[in-house]
């Protein structure tokens, strides 16, 4: 069996050597083009080219949860598209918007600057109730995210595409849910998919609809927000805060306004980071598994989009 690695923006020693210790028997190669074509790849936002000369692809693991890089690509009909599930990063998913969550809630900045100033001044403390946390996207990650945020006894609602019954989560679905779901949430937080039903979904009518004092958080993808909007409200003061780890272009320009704006915190795509070990743990018992004919989850549907 042949596998083959596409992932241009990574290093692939490291991947190479972790995918012939797992599967022994495999021949393991990087792509390069006009290489030899291969029975299953590994690919992270790989040019068109590769799937171009992949005739007999059986099947293609996409090394993130995110698969939007791919929906523009021609993937051979015979081929199966994967992506990652979990494989650890719904644990990270889960801290990083704890911490967002709990840092804004629990004034951690305003008491970071008292103490820097030398001031020793308790703040009035929040009510959890009046706190209701929505998250959009209830796959994976989110209802990952769902149970964390539920375990610090904020109130909890999710929202997704197909209705969900999750304890301890007041759950909505579809369009026409989508305003009931956001008004009541104060806090909202992204982990949907991007796909053509879900770009620009972060706008001014969707965020104003939030509860006076919002606060978004986006670990999903950049284009989910339309920017401007979201610094608009902010501006307004309808938005307390933004958490941001996911922009349009990446890295995020010098001259973009969130870079200096002072209800914004940002970070570097880093929310939930692709781990090799566990990653290559689940691909490669995926490939023994299509190899016995069993039948695959986390399959692509591309139709839909995730
Ligand atoms: P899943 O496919 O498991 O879950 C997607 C969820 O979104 C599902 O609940 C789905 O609904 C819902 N959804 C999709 N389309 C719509 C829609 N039009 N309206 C309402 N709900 C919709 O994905 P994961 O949880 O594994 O990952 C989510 C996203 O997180 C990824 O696509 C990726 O973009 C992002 N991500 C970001 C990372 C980072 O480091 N910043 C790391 C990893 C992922 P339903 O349940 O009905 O199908
Ligand atoms: C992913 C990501 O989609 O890292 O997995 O963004």
């Amino acid at each position: 069996m042949r596998i083959s690695f596409c992932c241009p923006s990574m290093e692939s020693q490291p991947w190479l050597e972790g995918l012939r210790a797992a599967l022994p028997q495999a021949e393991v190669a990087p792509w390069a083009s006009g290489a030899a074509p291969a029975d299953y790849a590994l690919v992270w936002a790989p040019p068109q080219q590769f799937f171009d000369e992949q005739p007999q692809l059986k099947a293609a693991f996409n090394i993130g949860a995110g698969v939007d890089a791919l929906l523009p690509l021609r993937v051979p009909s015979k081929t199966v598209l994967a992506r990652l599930e979990d494989a650890g990063m719904a644990v990270q998913m889960a801290e990083y918007v704890c911490h967002a969550l709990i840092r804004h809630f629990r004034e951690f900045d305003a008491y970071a600057e008292q103490m820097s100033l030398g001031q020793w001044q308790a703040r009035a403390p929040h009510m959890r109730a009046d706190w209701p946390v929505g998250i959009m996207g209830l796959g994976v990650l989110g209802k990952r995210v769902a149970k964390a945020v539920a375990a610090f006894e904020f109130p909890v609602l999710g929202w997704s595409r197909s209705q969900h019954a999750i304890e301890g989560v007041r759950c909505y679905a579809g369009q026409a849910q989508l305003d009931d779901f956001l008004s009541a949430c104060k806090v909202l937080v992204c982990l949907l998919p991007l796909t053509p039903d879900t770009r620009d979904i972060l706008n001014q009518r969707n965020l104003s609809r939030l509860q006076p004092g919002g606060y978004v958080i986006n670990v999903a993808r950049g284009a989910h927000v339309v920017d401007d909007d979201l610094l608009a409200l902010l501006d307004s003061g309808h938005l307390a805060g933004a958490t941001l780890d996911v922009f349009h272009t990446e890295p995020l320009p010098d001259a973009h306004p969130f870079w200096r704006h002072p209800k914004i915190t940002l970070t570097p795509h880093i929310s939930a980071r692709t781990l090799r070990q566990e990653t290559i743990a689940q691909i490669a018992a995926k490939i023994l598994a299509f190899e016995h004919g069993q039948a695959l989850s986390g399959i692509v549907d591309l139709q839909r989009g995730y």
